[in-house]
């Protein structure tokens, strides 16, 4: 069947008093955007022909995806978060503030509050034996190379299972998450834990649709950036380990050429002992290059539900 009704008095009509348009009160962003919205929803029912039952399932899949809580992962599942970050390239292309290290999305698992130490932290509680050890290092400079002290590099990534502390309960408070003060030279030292990919949980509404889109739901070993300092703009970022299968086909489209970076097998005594450790170790490089801005809405990360944000210093 293919009826067209999407042209009739009855559906405009309907839709601009779906969206308040002839009422007084309420908030006129919103009642623009739900116009919009619930016009392209109608749009794609006309034109794609969605049934009655094909309705009523999407509405029961959004219904399970708020009880199990996976709508800020199935967002960048859907590639909205890198559309987002696509869209504040191209504004910071015409605002003449492209350049630096380039962003690549935030994820949802992160939590405020890390510890916060000068120049070094180690970042693992040391429960994981059978873990490689890594040392991640770099320096953070401004676009013309000079060293940037005391800038904040907040630090988070998963286990050896993939999994983030916090949002696995098994884990200790904050384990594989810090913050970083750079020293004078501009330079953080991490002491960590190589991890592993991610993956979702493969019993939730974002893999069931990743699986009718015939697409899997991993990322591959990865490591989260915050970086900021006053008078720069703030830098949300991740590196991608290179050479892990999902390296460049990350179900959350994060990897970016320029942060692909190696880890490299170090087995030299002598270069562990400089990092107090006594066996091999792997080690990762990350230099990080900030953007000058006087705008202070470009040096403070964007606005979203974080846990623990607000609660800790
Ligand atoms: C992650 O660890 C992550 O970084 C993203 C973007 C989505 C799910 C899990
Ligand atoms: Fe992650």
């Amino acid at each position: 069947m293919t009826v067209k009704t999407m042209q009739t008095a009855e559906v405009k009509d309907l839709l601009e008093k779906v969206a308040g348009f002839n009422k007084e009160g309420g908030n006129e962003r919103v009642k623009t955007i739900v116009h919009r919205v619930m016009h392209d929803v109608f749009q794609t029912i006309e034109d794609l022909d969605i049934t009655p039952d094909e309705f009523w399932q999407a509405v029961y899949y959004v219904n399970a995806l708020g009880q199990n809580g996976e709508a800020a992962l199935l967002a960048p599942g859907l590639g909205m978060d890198k559309y987002l970050d696509i869209r504040m390239d191209a504004e910071d292309a015409q605002a003449g503030l492209a350049g630096g290290t380039p962003r690549t999305i935030e994820g949802p698992l992160y939590v405020a509050g890390a510890p916060k130490s000068e120049g070094f932290a180690r970042m693992d509680d040391g429960t994981d034996e059978t873990a490689e050890t890594m040392i991640l290092t770099g320096l953070v400079t401004d676009e013309n190379g000079q060293p940037l002290a005391n800038a904040v590099v907040d630090i988070w990534h998963a286990n050896t299972k993939g999994a983030y502390s916090y949002f696995d309960q098994s884990q200790s408070e904050y384990n594989l998450r810090r913050r970083i003060v750079t020293d004078e030279n501009g330079r953080y030292t991490a002491r960590s834990i190589i991890p592993a990919g991610y993956g979702c949980p493969p019993e939730g509404c974002t893999q069931q649709l990743l699986n009718e889109l015939g697409r899997h739901g991993n990322r591959p070993a990865h490591i989260h950036f915050f970086v900021s300092k006053p008078e720069y703009k703030h830098l949300t970022t991740q590196i991608n380990l290179a050479g892990d299968e999902y390296t460049y086909d990350d179900f959350a489209f994060a990897t970016r050429e320029e942060l692909v970076v190696d880890a490299v097998r170090v087995e030299d005594a002598a270069k562990a002992e400089l990092f107090g450790l006594n066996g091999p170790f792997t080690q990762v490089e990350f230099n990080i290059q900030l953007v000058a801005t006087d705008k202070s809405a470009l040096q403070a990360r964007h606005e979203r539900k974080r846990a623990l944000e607000g609660e800790t210093a």
